[in-house]
């Protein structure tokens, strides 16, 4: 196996500081368990932003570098204003809200390109500086698309790999950046490019084809002198351990605690960051209407929203709480009681045992994205139900809806639709809720976050290196 180094916007880690000191813990989530063991059996490296060190004292850096090198980890320093025009600028004002097809929310002129391209040329040097010749390089997502190219450059004969974790939008929607030729050329310094489905495969296709006049064919483009791949690797979970976390002796009790407080009530579960693209005023809306329309499900129905906080700093967000806070209490304030509210808002982080407690209680999980790359979340739900029960309401936006057709599958955008839906999800007979959380589960459970690293890595593997550029003499 060759060395790996990966390349993220964010290292896997939390660098944590208290009156005894700084400590670096390992994150959960489910990029870091995936690559956990390629990265460590590979001997390889974890190049990426630490988070904001800039409030600790010289001797609290200096262990904080130490407890990076034990992890395998290399950090990559950003300033103030690297963080905040290259990662909440360019990264998160543009190509974010570019990519789930909200082309309003783009600033009207771009200020932020020459920081984005600065900072993706620091990864790519920093990268190349730990290069060993043999070892494979992965990088992801939107932040650094133009870290392939800028590493092509500097390491011809490198094994490159690229993951886009978010849609890659209709070319119709691309085209309309500034930059589009700019990125699409960053991403092609890589030898193999993968997305989470085949529809945002054939997007990226149709947009070589527009700005560049590259053909596709079937998963290959020439470019450069080389041979780029595309691929379609839907990512997966870690469904093992959502699935030992749900038979928790613990964890039932929690649960049972969950369904006792509402023994008369029914559980409609959402779970998301606090971000613009998870739809949830209209799933909100949903439930407001289901309740207006069904006088018989007033008192009978608890939402238990939880958001994380999410990119705070840009202004977007802070809009979307305001919103989301408003509708949390007109629906409380019309359809709740002395004793009930229907709506349980939570603005604050689950830990994953107390997340699985929550969908393992769940009788309806609603995951309505208008856009999502994949969405863990509708897997994890899944994973977390050994016992074969609860219907999951999934968007058919959210990538994750090409592999799970045993949802109840709605259109984000018809609140009317999702009130339906919620109410099939509520009624639903026992014996065809078991069967479509089954066939859920056995899906979730075979393609899990394993199973994507393998995958992407043995096509990764399988690239010829490009041959050595023989210079005229
Ligand atoms: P995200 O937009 O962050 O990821 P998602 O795939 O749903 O979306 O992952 C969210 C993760 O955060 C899940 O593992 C979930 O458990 C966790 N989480 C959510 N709410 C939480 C809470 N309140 N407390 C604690 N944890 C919470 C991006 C793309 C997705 C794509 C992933 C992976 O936008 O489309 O699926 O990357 O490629």
């Amino acid at each position: 196996m060759s060395r790996l180094l990966l390349v993220s916007n964010r290292l896997p880690v939390t660098v944590k500081a208290d009156k005894d000191g700084v400590s670096v813990v390992r994150s959960a989530g489910g990029l870091a368990t995936g690559l956990r063991g390629p990265h460590e059996r590979s001997g390889g490296l974890w190049i990426g932003w630490p988070g904001d060190v800039s409030r600790l004292t010289p001797q609290q850096r200096a262990s904080v570098e130490a407890q990076l090198a034990e992890l395998r980890c290399v950090p990559l320093y950003l300033s103030a204003s690297e963080v905040s025009r290259f990662y909440e600028g360019y990264s998160n004002r543009t190509l974010w809200p570019l990519c789930h097809y909200l082309i309003d929310r783009i600033p009207e002129q771009e200020r932020d390109w020459d920081v984005y391209r600065k900072v993706n040329e620091r990864f790519a040097d920093l990268v190349a500086r730990h290069y060993q010749p043999g070892d494979t390089i992965w990088v992801h997502d939107y932040q650094l698309m133009l870290v392939p190219a800028f590493l092509r450059a500097r390491l011809p004969q490198a094994r490159i790999g690229f993951f886009f974790h978010i849609p890659f939008p209709s070319s119709e929607i691309f085209r309309t950046l500034p930059h589009r030729a700019d990125l699409v050329r960053g991403l092609l310094g890589a030898d193999l490019i993968g997305f989470h489905t085949i529809t945002y495969v054939r997007h990226f296709s149709s947009t070589l084809m527009r700005l560049l006049g590259l053909e596709t064919v079937v998963d290959r483009v020439a470019y450069d002198g080389r041979e780029v791949r595309l691929g379609a690797f839907p990512m997966g979970i870690d469904a093992q351990a959502f699935e030992n976390l749900a038979k928790e002796p613990a964890v039932l009790e929690e649960v049972r605690t969950h369904r006792e407080k509402s023994s008369e009530l029914r559980l409609l579960l959402g779970v998301d960051r606090l971000d613009y693209t998870k739809g949830i005023p209209r799933r909100l809306l949903a439930v407001q209407r289901l309740l207006e329309r069904e006088p018989t499900w007033r008192g009978r129905l608890r939402f238990v929203q939880v958001a994380v906080p999410s990119r705070t700093a840009v202004a977007d967000y802070a809009a979307y709480r305001d919103k989301v806070d408003e509708l949390v209490g007109r629906i409380n304030g019309l359809y709740g009681s002395v004793h009930n509210v229907p709506v349980h808002y939570l603005y604050r982080s689950f830990n994953e045992r107390q997340l699985t407690a929550l969908y393992r209680a769940a009788d309806v999980m609603f995951v309505t994205p208008i856009r999502d790359g994949m969405n863990l979340v509708a897997k994890e739900f899944c994973a977390a139900r050994p016992d074969e029960d609860g219907v999951l309401v999934l968007s058919e936006f959210a990538g994750a809806a090409d592999e799970m057709g045993d949802a109840v599958m709605v259109n984000p955008y018809d609140v009317e639709g999702m009130a339906d839906a919620l109410e099939a999800a509520l009624e639903m007979p026992e014996e065809e809720r078991r069967t479509r959380m089954r066939n859920l589960r056995a899906r979730v459970k075979e393609y899990d976050v394993h199973w994507w690293v393998r995958s992407f890595l043995d096509e990764l593997q399988a690239t010829p290196t490009p041959p050595p550029r023989v210079e005229p003499a």
